[in-house]
């Protein structure tokens, strides 16, 4: 069985999302995905989400491509996780380019092209737009 494991924080679930997730599944037997905790995206990414970590990994966690969710809470736990979880594959977004490489001592490390025109801030902004 291949596994397959990412991260990300998933706030306004979007189509980018949602590809970036089938595309990852799709290298695969079994799909891991690591959603960030509200502290972890508030003190390490300067993020305030919209929707909490429960939210969040209750929407990632339903979609038929998904098999696991687990919390991100620190950047330093994607080796421990590469062993814990066995993963073979690590996979991300292109906005990450190379910045992952060193976990190629423990799994293949596969970078999908970003969905183009679709971001979690360029939701809020037309959000915050729309209410004047
Ligand atoms: N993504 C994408 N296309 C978009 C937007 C996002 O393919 N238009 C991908 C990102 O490249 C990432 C995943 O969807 O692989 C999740 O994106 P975010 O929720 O923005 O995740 P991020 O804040 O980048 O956190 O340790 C890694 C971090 O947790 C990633």
């Amino acid at each position: 069985m291949i596994k397959v494991i990412t991260y990300g924080t998933f706030d306004l679930f979007h189509l980018g999302h949602l590809r970036l997730l089938e595309r990852a599944a799709g290298l695969g037997d079994y799909l891991l995905v690591g959603i960030s905790t509200d502290e972890f995206n508030w003190q390490e990414k300067s993020k305030i989400c919209v929707q909490s970590y429960d939210e969040r990994a209750a929407i990632v966690s339903a979609l038929k491509v998904v098999n696991e969710v687990f919390p991100e809470e620190s950047w330093d736990q994607k080796v421990e996780d590469m062993k814990k979880y066995k993963a073979d594959i690590f996979v991300m977004g292109d906005d990450w380019l190379g910045k992952f490489d060193f976990l190629k001592d423990y799994c293949q490390v596969t970078y999908l092209e970003r969905t183009p025109g679709v971001s979690t801030s360029e939701r809020k902004k037309i959000i915050m737009d729309s209410e004047g």
